[in-house]
């Protein structure tokens, strides 16, 4: 297991890096934008993923750090998409660390600005199990950031345990609707029936939706067919490193 001295080496060392998966519109199969996910390039381990570190840099107080590092890549990398023609958004995993932060949205503008980004072309993506639990400092944060014009997505849909009525009152964009619940849709009925009911209240709630997971054809036509927005998964890329990503995009277009 890794250390929070091991992490904070790591960082200053420049071993982290993203890969990006992309996210495409299901009506036209356009990409609409990526999302970054973090990796650590460890000289001994190799390519080490998020579960290894993420949650412990949680715990230790240090994912405030890695997000800056993680957003600081994905501007930068962005930019240079946005400068080769492709109009893509760019979608950031946040932790609840930063979003329970009142420092945090103008600290991002100032990021975003430094670095030539327009806020709307942001996505935070916050995973609906750690919303709440300090819902007042929360709904600040996010209420200032949707001002902003940052869009907001509720990550993992399905797997928390967020009150639905509170969810109404949070200023979200997106419900990404988590994995265990688009693959294998097809072929089990009550997979299917929750699948259904998310995108239904989503649709009510006015939030676009994205399906993770989207492994198979078939996958994808359920989707199609159930009126979902977007989709994300191994049939359309896996998560890349960003150098592959400008290859990528020219050949799906
Ligand atoms: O590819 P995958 O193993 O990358 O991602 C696993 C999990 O790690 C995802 O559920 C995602 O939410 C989380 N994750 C990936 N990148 C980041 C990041 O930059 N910040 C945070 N907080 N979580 C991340
Ligand atoms: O929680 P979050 O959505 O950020 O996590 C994304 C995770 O899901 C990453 O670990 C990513 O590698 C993984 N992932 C992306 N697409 C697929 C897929 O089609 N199938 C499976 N099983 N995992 C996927
Ligand atoms: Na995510």
């Amino acid at each position: 297991a890794y250390t929070p001295a091991d992490l904070q080496l790591a960082i200053q060392h420049g071993e982290l890096l993203n890969h990006y998966q992309p996210k495409v519109d299901l009506a036209t199969g356009r990409v609409i934008g990526v999302e970054a996910l973090v990796r650590w390039q460890h000289p001994q381990d190799g390519l080490v993923m998020p579960h290894h570190f993420v949650p412990m840099s949680e715990e230790h107080g240090l994912v405030g750090y890695l997000g800056v590092e993680v957003m600081r890549e994905a501007l930068r990398d962005l930019r240079r998409w946005l400068d080769a023609g492709h109009q893509l958004d760019m979608a950031v995993n946040v932790s609840l660390g930063s979003v329970s932060s009142l420092d945090y949205p103008d600290f991002l503008a100032e990021q975003a600005h430094a670095a030539g980004i327009p806020l709307h072309r942001l996505i935070l993506e916050i995973t609906e199990s750690r919303l709440m639990d300090n819902p007042q400092v929360q709904l600040d944060v996010l209420t200032r950031l949707r001002l902003k014009q940052v869009k907001l997505s509720i990550d993992d849909f399905g797997t928390g345990y967020s009150g639905l009525a509170q969810l109404c009152d949070l200023p979200f964009d997106e419900l990404k609707i988590d994995r265990g619940f688009v693959h294998g849709s097809s072929r089990n009925p009550a997979l299917r029936a929750i699948l259904d009911a998310s995108l239904g209240l989503a649709r009510e709630l006015g939030l676009r939706t994205v399906a993770e997971g989207v492994e198979t054809q078939e996958d994808w036509q359920l989707l199609q067919a159930s009126g979902c927005d977007m989709a994300q998964g191994y049939f359309i890329a896996k998560p890349m490193p960003g150098s592959h990503m400008d290859d990528w995009l020219a050949a799906w277009e």
